[in-house]
């Protein structure tokens, strides 16, 4: 390997979106080993600093690597059956309360060994690292028992520390209740306060905790115990929130300075300033949306009003998002959100780093700050949420690595 200490390396003449907002002028960014050393306009840079350095590309369009801050990519079996059931007018719903759904998905994960859930997972999060991914939030969710929980959160670590890609895990234990639970839901909460938050506390296995809050989820107070469980863990926590009905669950996230509040299509203006109070992030999850084929749109115009960060996530999962192509919900969140696509390009990079407690380390591009950025053969940033076309990823640069 070549060792990549002392050479500085130099991307130029690009147009650059730092994660915020996009150049007006053609820039330069110089890495030595695995840092950015210099972010410049080309007219900046001396002759002798264009000779001295190996050039790695010249134009094209320049983003911090891409982070999906919101995904559920590890399960085993597949939903396609469901799909076809939706087809027919069977809702998404009612498909959950007959037993399939995520507790279908359930089944298929607990009977499936950490290997195999490896293998199934790994293409999934090859298709997001060659759409220029480099950070991933990956949550259980599958499992529902102390075992199989854990047993999820391990494989996401594993992804983390074998493939090329940042990987944040997220226990969401609190997603659906077990069958052996049933009628028991305070049961359920107990054993994941109890047990399987102190258990991935001491494991290390989780960097924060999610809920699903909502009526074939858990209630209010069910998800402030858990918040309360997590917090006595020194745990982030964040919420799916208000995605098929209002409870107020962003506001109960927020008033447990939640990392973020994701779906939130039926979010009210006080969830919406609670959320700005607390400085939580609005997650928003146009491909659930598209494949539920829901009517709501989230309160977009509220969340700027009350600058209120809105990050864009795949989530990546079996029943409500099989959709791993991060890129897609740039035109997505444009299309059916009415976002801008600099708007778009901040939840994707920025934005979605804040909803990952990862403010300052990934999604801008800054001097001093680690090298994982994307080059794209395109000519200004919009054009990224602009066409729907895979394959304009020219280079993935992770951790210093050209990939
Ligand atoms: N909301 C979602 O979008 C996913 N989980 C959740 O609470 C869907 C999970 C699934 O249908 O398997
Ligand atoms: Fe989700």
């Amino acid at each position: 390997m070549i060792n990549r200490q002392d050479t500085t390396r130099l991307w130029r003449d690009a147009i650059l979106f730092d994660g915020r907002q996009t150049s007006d002028e053609k820039m330069a960014l110089l890495v030595v080993g695995n840092e950015i050393a210099q972010l410049c306009p080309m007219s900046e840079l001396s002759d002798e600093q264009i000779q001295e350095a190996e050039t790695m590309h010249s134009g094209g369009v320049i983003t911090p690597g891409l982070i999906d801050c919101h995904t559920h990519l590890i399960f085993g079996g597949s939903r396609a059956d469901e799909f076809e059931q939706r087809l027919e007018g069977v809702s998404y719903e009612e498909i959950a309360r007959r037993g399939g759904g995520i507790i279908s998905t359930v089944r298929a994960t607990r009977a499936s060994s950490e290997e195999e859930l490896y293998q199934a997972a790994l293409p999934r999060l090859q298709a997001l690292i060659q759409d220029g991914v480099t950070t991933v939030e990956i949550k259980s969710g599958y499992g529902l028992t102390l075992k199989d929980e854990l047993k999820m959160l391990r494989v996401a670590r594993r992804l983390g520390s074998e493939q090329p890609v940042n990987v944040v895990t997220t226990l969401l234990a609190a997603h659906a209740l077990p069958p052996e639970f049933k009628d028991n839901a305070d049961g359920y909460i107990d054993l994941i306060c109890n047990e399987i938050i102190p258990a991935a506390a001491a494991e290390n296995l989780a960097d924060a905790v999610d809920v699903f809050c909502e009526g074939i989820g858990f209630s209010v107070a069910q998800c402030e115990r858990v918040f309360q469980a997590a917090q006595a863990y020194d745990l982030r926590v964040k919420a799916h929130a208000e995605q098929l009905s209002n409870l107020g669950g962003s506001a109960l996230a927020a008033r447990y300075q939640a990392l973020s509040a994701d779906h939130i299509e039926w979010l009210d203006e006080d969830g919406v300033k609670a959320m700005a109070e607390a400085g939580t992030v609005a997650t928003l999850l146009p491909g659930a949306f598209y494949t539920l084929r829901d009517t709501r749109v989230p309160p977009i115009d509220l969340l700027r009003r009350y600058q209120v960060p809105m990050a864009l996530a795949t989530d990546g999962n079996p029943g409500s998002s099989p959709i791993f192509q991060l890129s897609l919900m740039l035109n997505m969140a444009c299309t059916l959100f009415r976002l801008t696509p600099t708007e778009a390009l901040q939840g994707v990079t920025s934005h979605a780093a804040r909803a990952l407690g990862l403010s300052g380390q990934a999604g801008t591009l800054a001097i001093g700050r680690q090298s994982d950025f994307c080059v794209w053969d395109i000519h200004s940033p919009s054009e990224l949420a602009y066409a729907i076309q895979p394959g304009r990823l020219k280079q993935r640069i992770f951790q210093g690595e050209i990939s």
